[in-house]
């Protein structure tokens, strides 16, 4: 039996619509290479897990309650099912949080040392955003000179980690009757180290155990990843790297070169990236790559990492999270070097397998049998020097046969909040309507989110495209962030042409303003934009006094990460109805789930939704977007 499973062929069409993906999975099985597909074919999901019906926050257990009966049984401690779904959710969304708002901990380290002078590699790229950030959350910034800005932004936004008591910095741009609902309910972040540490305090056995009020404080741990570290990760990196603008870049494989030394940079801290860049552009390097018979050096990114500086400066974007290991079976990947989250551990053995270089890179995140070049602020060029160093030996000695999907998708990235704020207030060369009025009259039915990652437990990329698509016809504008913009951009519907796919009114405004349906924002992080710009849409006014009252909805509908979930719930705590795919970790019917469900809308805040069919999820975050419209009276 077990043989015969080994053997089994599996049709990698089920598996992706990426023919990129498709096509590298298939010279993968054929060179006896195996990847997160086939695992997750043969290792079918706990059921249990996967209900949030089982605790092992105890010696006493683990305990194991019946999916089928949630309530006919309780742990040994006696927790009921919602208590043991509320905390295992809460864990999840505090690791997520913990992520985010490290990652945004790092960018504010380099921002200290640039402040105080210390480092050199990096600079304040972008004076204007400093100052925009810094005046919105209060700092005085008229004839002031720029370091004395950066000191003053520094010291606030370190609060959005450490502060004890008090609102992170950034609850000063959350709309005023959002932050009272906010405050009612005691939900307003402090500082994130302060909600990540206690919600892990209340989710140990044998200490908060209403459901109701663990959910409060996932809440205000989500809200401190989302207002909070995610916020500084980006308003830092558009300060330190600048602020992206809206540029025709590429997406697919077939941006790698057969005739060049190819280097992924994969993973989520953008200074890694940026250093990256500068080595790639070294003239000694490139002089060595020529020694060693390349054309040049060529640089790629996948993931969040790559999603970034897509959207920042139009490095070319091999693919998202289900395409890593399969790009390495090109084997025109020389070296792949990656920072922190979402990097399979696999990668190490494929990249074994094909000659890859793998290398880690940051102290957090090392991986048993990869090299390890430590990234340094201080000193970044060491590492990603050596990277390339190292890429072009492995070009010298390329073992084995080059095989490139041919496929390459070009489209417009880049839409920072602020560009998107442009739009929504119609102040950009006051040559068209703004966004706002465009909803109001109807020609735009409402605004769509629609994010996250890809999962090998469903079919990668078709259900964020089939989703997006259906949005666009009905006259639902898309933003997008992280692995579903690239699945997007793969799909061709990043382009301004794809207006053509959009229902009429929503056409009739991309056509004017010259912009797709579908707007790239860039990283996970990048998620904030999304916050920021419905902030904007509730200030330009005419849509109501908080953001729930927007017609704004929110999907992940391949999501497989933690943070997926604790953005998941920042959406859902700021206001907005947001829907999941693939799997929910909880049981419908229980009290916990009604709560995420049905009871925070009622609460005044947003809500959870869950759909495994693309048209179904579309249908839902539609009737949603037209509830509120009704509800605004701009129906029809
Ligand atoms: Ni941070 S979290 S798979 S890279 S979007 Fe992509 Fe995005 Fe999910 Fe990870
Ligand atoms: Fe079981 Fe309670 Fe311990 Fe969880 S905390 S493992 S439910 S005894």
């Amino acid at each position: 039996m077990a043989e015969e499973k080994k053997k089994k062929e599996y049709n990698f069409r089920e598996f992706s619509t990426c023919e990129a993906t498709i096509q590298m999975l298939q010279k993968a099985a054929a060179d006896g290479v195996e990847t997160a597909f086939q695992r997750a074919a043969e290792m079918k999901a706990c059921p249990i897990g996967a209900d949030s019906a089982c605790c092992k926050h105890c010696a006493m257990g683990p305990c194991r309650l019946n999916p089928k009966d949630p309530y006919s049984k309780v742990g040994v401690c006696g927790a009921t099912i919602d208590t043991i779904a509320a905390r295992n959710f809460s864990r999840m969304v505090a690791a997520g949080c913990a992520a985010h708002t490290d990652h945004g901990m790092t960018m504010l380290d380099v921002f200290r040392e640039v402040v105080n002078g210390r480092i050199a590699d990096y600079k304040i790229k972008d004076e204007e955003k400093l100052r925009s950030v810094a005046a919105s959350i209060g700092i005085e910034v008229e004839g002031r000179e720029t370091m004395e800005i950066a000191k003053d932004l520094y010291e606030e936004l370190e609060r959005t980690y450490t502060q004890v008591e008090g609102e992170i910095p950034f609850a000063k741009r959350v709309p005023e009757k959002t932050l009272e609902t906010w405050r009612k309910h005691g939900i307003v972040p402090r500082g994130a180290m302060r909600e990540i540490m206690e919600i892990m305090h209340r989710s140990h056995m044998g200490v908060d155990q209403d459901y109701e009020n663990i959910v409060k404080q996932c809440s205000r741990t989500a809200l401190a990843d989302g207002w909070g570290g995610s916020m500084v990760a980006t308003e830092i990196s558009d300060i330190l790297f600048g602020t992206p603008k809206p540029h025709v870049a590429g997406v697919n494989m077939g941006f790698l070169r057969e005739d060049h030394v190819n280097i992924i940079v994969h993973g989520h801290e953008p200074n890694l990236f940026e250093s990256m860049i500068d080595s790639v552009n070294d003239p000694d390097l490139i002089a060595k790559a020529k020694e060693a018979g390349a054309a040049g050096i060529n640089l790629l990114g996948m993931c969040c990492s790559g999603a970034e500086v897509l959207s920042r400066h139009g490095v070319p974007h091999a693919g998202n999270f289900m395409s890593t290991e399969v790009v390495i079976a090109t084997g025109a990947a020389d070296a792949m070097a990656v920072d922190v989250q979402c990097i399979k551990q696999a990668l190490v053995q494929m990249s074994e397998c094909y000659g890859t270089k793998f290398f880690t890179t940051n102290p957090r995140a090392k991986i048993e049998g990869a090299q390890h070049v430590e990234f340094h602020e201080h000193e970044p060029r060491k590492c990603t020097n050596k990277v390339v160093e190292m890429a072009i030996e492995r070009f010298r000695n390329r073992p084995g046969r080059v095989v490139i999907p041919q496929r390459r998708d070009m489209g417009v990235h880049g839409f920072s909040h602020e560009y998107i704020n442009y739009m929504l207030g119609g102040t950009f060369r006051g040559s068209y309507t703004p966004l706002n009025d465009n909803i109001i009259n109807g020609r735009i039915r409402g605004v769509a989110g629609v994010v996250g990652c890809t999962n090998p437990r469903v079919k990668q990329d078709w259900y964020h495209v089939e989703l997006v698509k259906e949005l666009i016809k009905n006259n639902v504008l898309v933003v997008q962030t992280g692995c579903s913009q690239i699945a997007l951009a793969k799909a061709g519907l990043m382009k301004p042409d794809a207006a053509v796919l959009a229902g009429d009114g929503l056409a009739e405004v991309c056509e004017t303003v010259g912009m797709p349906p579908v707007l790239g924002c860039g990283s996970c992080v990048d998620n904030s934009r999304i916050l920021i710009a419905c902030a904007e849409m509730v200030r330009v006014g005419g849509l109501g006094d908080k953001i729930s009252d927007l017609p704004v909805a929110g999907a992940a509908p391949e999501y497989m990460s933690e943070k997926a979930l604790c953005i998941g719930q920042y959406f859902v705590a700021s206001g907005v109805y947001t829907v999941f795919g693939v799997t929910f970790p909880s049981l419908e019917g229980t009290k916990f789930h009604k709560l995420m469900f049905e009871g925070l809308e009622e609460m005044g805040f947003g809500k959870w939704g869950f759909a495994t069919d693309p048209y179904e999820m579309a249908r839902m975050m539609i009737d949603h977007i037209d509830k509120k419209r009704e509800a605004l009276g701009i129906m029809g």
